[in-house]
């Protein structure tokens, strides 16, 4: 970029003197407020305008254009002066009004009228932007409308941040073109695999009233440059195509459109014959093509700027091509032709794979699905087809390799899948910064390239990698399914979101530079406030993935339904193939050509070579890429048993952890947020302790190696529930045994039960836990008293998302400091409501790690 002296000069050149009248206020009402949490990172708190601006805030800004993106713009940098800065601008489109402190924004083209001539080195392209100073003038010139918003988000993050702008020169364009999210909304208002309430965009099968919430959604996406939003389920209602609906959702569309977030929809292949009355959807057949363009059409009427469709199809029960003897490329193209005149696109998922496999046959591989469906289809996609490839070649696991379909499209614009919402990684109940994860599968050099030259994923999906000349286009697409529940849910996982959006535009920022840009835009710029949340980020990967899926073993979680808690065996003997193949001698997927699926042999020599040896494949992919004994040593030198026993250990005590890590924040984030993560972080902590039990337990019983520390199975302090004695309560045993302590819990059927024991250990302070079960229906009452006197009482009132006595429902209450002498009876009383018969696993009796001043029971 080169400067071009003070803007006094060239202000002047410019005619139109007009003062528009857009008071920053005017531009505010417009926003419905919302509820807590809202806001997420555009908080806009106030900085030191001082260390921001040296030579003064600028008060006038200066808007070129007229364009509804370039209104959000000036509206948004309106809410920032106002946030950060404490000033309220002045609004001009007139150049001449912006002499002195002002910022100027513009497309290239009126930035060239306004300042002629100014020689840029390099053309702004599509949504690129470009901040810098002329003298006092700041200016946000953007390659197009949509881009001078984009600039005016950089440039209020650089406030947030308390950057000093005395010198700027930020020139930034997108990496891909598509930087969509998909949200799984359903239109009676539920969301699949949402974890933050219902929909933002549905109710009761319908488009909602009011959409503020879109509106408010679409801005923070655009904040990070995403531009692009399918509101429904992939797994698609069909009726949302019938015209009333389409009308419907144009409102959507309305409110995304003042943001730049272009809206799309997933569709069904056999739209044709259910909707449209036709006697079949066969993707050749004449009939379907003319109704696919009439149908597009009449979206486009209503949607000018709809950006296309996303098609979940032969895959988990949806049907599609194969029916009718066609390839996902026929499927896909005949929607892709109907797009092709309006500019849309056809988002394929390459997620097609047969969830009927032969748990018998060793050589059937889910993971081999997506290669194998799509591979010999490279280059039989139209132009405006992306292919859209989950990072992993089977589902969002805590740890995946890449998909080695990424090498298997080199004539195919390819854009991968990421999953913010957290389905199997703790469901935003615990935490889990997916970023590093994400940079791991864009960084995997494929080793495609002839020429030996890196090809990482993040080059293919770009449309613009070398070896893949014939991309036309390429993005990314991130599962968010956001809710009327603070977006996420958990403030923390907002990250996630951010994150997602900030990797799409610039994949090689790091994932401590993101964590640290999020955390000061959304808690401040303190020091320590800043240092505590990257490090609780930046270790939450690690941390869970350690608890629930090690070497590479994908998950151990109940794949059968929810996806939460422990269930190590419901990967086994049955046809989804999350196989782990764990017997009595050995664990993981033989997945080698040399022995095994062969899934191996899908990605490009090299990396084929460096995963089929155990010599070379990381510890981390052992289990995914190969079947070992459980005293097979690993790289580091432990056995896999070891490894599994140790990691479990650790896992739980740095989820612990963080606990206090987060305490120590208590007055400097708000209340409210504070305690949202706070009780977060103390169920993560205690669900930590339910995985690490039950996976340890259970490769210690199927591999029947004890754990060399003597941990597992010996728990200091703990009392089964089943072995009190029991007033009114009977025992159960629970499904999957792994899940309870001792594979037993105790149920009351009676309006009250207890459980009690006496204290025959010495006096003294103890931390008492009681383990119990907190379904998803029904608030049982429970109460803990020491020789008679009450300690606490509580409400098993969590949702937590099952009905069953499981490692999903399994969830504790700590006291601390509790006294208790030799000789007291200790009591938990359990009072059921519903079908929650106000289970309870066991209680854990420790002697306190602190002793407090304050006794809870000291009154007795
Ligand atoms: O991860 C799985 C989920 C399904 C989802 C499917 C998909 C929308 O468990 O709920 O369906 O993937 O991505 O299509």
């Amino acid at each position: 970029m080169s400067s071009s002296g003070p803007c006094v000069a060239r202000c002047a050149a410019v005619s139109a003197a007009i003062l528009f009248s857009l008071l920053a206020g005017q531009f505010v009402a417009a926003q419905t407020p919302l509820g807590a949490g809202e806001p997420a990172w555009l908080a806009y708190r106030p900085v030191n305008a001082a260390a921001v601006f040296p030579g003064g805030v600028p008060d006038t800004i200066v808007k070129l254009g007229n364009d509804v993106l370039e209104d959000s713009a000036a509206r948004e940098l309106a809410l920032g002066w106002r946030g950060m800065l404490r000033h309220e601008p002045r609004f001009v489109n007139n150049a001449d009004a912006g002499q002195g402190r002002a910022v100027v924004m513009g497309t290239q083209a009126e930035i060239d009228a306004w300042r002629p001539p100014v020689t840029h080195e390099k053309h702004l392209t599509q949504d690129a932007y470009r901040l810098y100073r002329v003298s006092d003038v700041v200016v946000v010139e953007g390659g197009d409308a949509r881009g001078v918003l984009y600039g005016a988000f950089a440039l209020l993050r650089l406030i947030a941040e308390q950057h000093s702008l005395r010198v700027l020169d930020e020139t930034s364009a997108p990496w891909a073109l598509v930087r969509w999210t998909n949200e799984w909304d359903n239109p009676n208002g539920t969301i699949e695999r949402g974890y933050a309430g219902p929909s933002i965009f549905f109710e009761e099968g319908r488009v909602r009233a009011d959409l503020s919430r879109a509106a408010a959604y679409a801005r923070l996406l655009s904040s990070v440059g995403i531009d692009g939003c399918t509101i429904n389920n992939v797994n698609a209602a069909i009726d949302l195509l019938k015209p009333e609906n389409v009308r419907d959702i144009a409102r959507i569309a309305d409110v995304f459109r003042p943001y730049g977030v272009r809206l799309s929809l997933s569709v069904d292949m056999s739209s044709p014959q259910v909707i449209g009355g036709l006697k079949t959807f066969d993707p050749l057949n004449a009939e379907v093509a003319a109704w696919w363009n009439s149908k597009i059409d009449a979206i486009y009427a209503a949607i000018p700027d709809f950006g296309g469709v996303v098609i979940k199809a032969d895959s988990e029960g949806r049907v599609g091509p194969s029916q009718y003897g066609r390839s996902p490329a026929d499927a896909a193209n005949v929607v892709a032709r109907a797009l092709k005149p309006h500019g849309g696109v056809v988002l394929y998922r390459g997620f097609v794979y047969n969830n009927h496999l032969d748990w018998h046959d060793m050589k059937a591989d889910r993971a081999r699905a997506g290669y194998d469906n799509f591979h010999a289809l490279d280059g039989k996609f139209d132009d405006n087809v992306i292919v859209q490839i989950k990072h992993g070649p089977i589902d969002f696991q805590v740890r995946e390799p890449v998909s080695p379909l990424f090498a298997g499209l080199p004539n195919t614009n390819e854009a991968i899948e990421l999953q913010i919402t957290q389905e199997y990684t703790g469901q935003q109940r615990h935490l889990v910064y997916l970023v590093p994860m994400w940079k791991e599968s864009l960084n995997t050099d494929m080793r495609a390239s002839a020429a030996a030259t890196p090809l990482p994923v993040k080059e293919i999906v770009s449309g613009r990698a070398v070896a893949t000349q014939h991309h036309t286009a390429g993005g990314f697409v991130g599962v968010a399914n956001v809710g009327t529940d603070g977006w996420l849910g958990s403030p923390l996982a907002l990250s996630n979101l951010y994150g997602f959006g900030r990797l799409a535009w610039e994949p090689n920022l790091g994932a401590a530079a993101i964590s640290d840009e999020w955390t000061r835009l959304s808690f401040g710029n303190d020091p320590e406030v800043r240092a505590t949340i990257n490090k609780l980020e930046l270790d939450s990967w690690h941390i869970y993935e350690s608890y629930t899926g090690p070497l590479g073993v994908g998950t151990l979680t109940d794949i059968i339904g929810i996806h939460f808690g422990p269930g190590v065996e419901s990967a086994e003997r049955n046809g989804w193939g999350q196989w782990i193949r764990a017997d009595h001698d050995g664990v993981g997927m033989d997945r080698t050509v040399a022995t095994g699926t062969g899934y191996i042999g899908q990605y490009p020599a090299p990396l084929a070579a460096e995963y089929e040896s155990l010599a070379t494949c990381p510890d981390n992919l052992l289990l995914f890429m190969h079947h070992v004994p459980y005293t097979y040593r690993l790289h580091s030198g432990l056995t896999v048993m070891q490894y599994i026993d140790n990691t479990h250990y650790w896992g739980a005590q740095a989820a612990a952890a963080q606990v206090p890590a987060w305490e120590a924040l208590q007055g400097k984030v708000s209340d409210s947020t504070y305690a949202e993560v706070l009780k977060r972080l103390k169920f993560q902590a205690g669900h930590a302790i339910v995985w690490r039990d039950a996976v340890t337990e259970w490769f210690t019983k199927m591999s029947g190696i004890p754990d060399a520390l003597g941990r597992v199975g010996h728990y200091p302090g703990r009392i089964e529930a089943e072995s009190m004695h029991l007033d009114g309560y009977e025992t159960v045993d629970v499904t999957p045994w792994e899940t309870a302590s001792g594979g037993k819990a105790v149920i009351c059927d009676l309006p009250e039960c207890a459980v009690q024991t006496t204290w025959e250990k010495p006096d003294g302070w103890y931390d008492v836990t009681v383990q119990y079960f907190d379904l998803l229906h029904g608030h049982s009452r429970f109460s803990l008293s020491v020789a008679g006197n009450e300690v606490e009482r509580w409400i098993a009132g969590d949702t937590l998302p099952s009905d069953k006595l499981n490692g999903s429902t399994s969830t504790r209450i700590t006291l601390d400091n509790v006294a208790i002498h030799r000789g007291d009876i200790l009591r938990v009383t359990g009072r059921p409501d519903g079908a929650e018969l106000a289970p309870i696993d066991y209680l854990s009796i420790v002697p306190s790690a602190v002793h407090s001043t304050v006794i809870r029971n000291a009154a007795r």
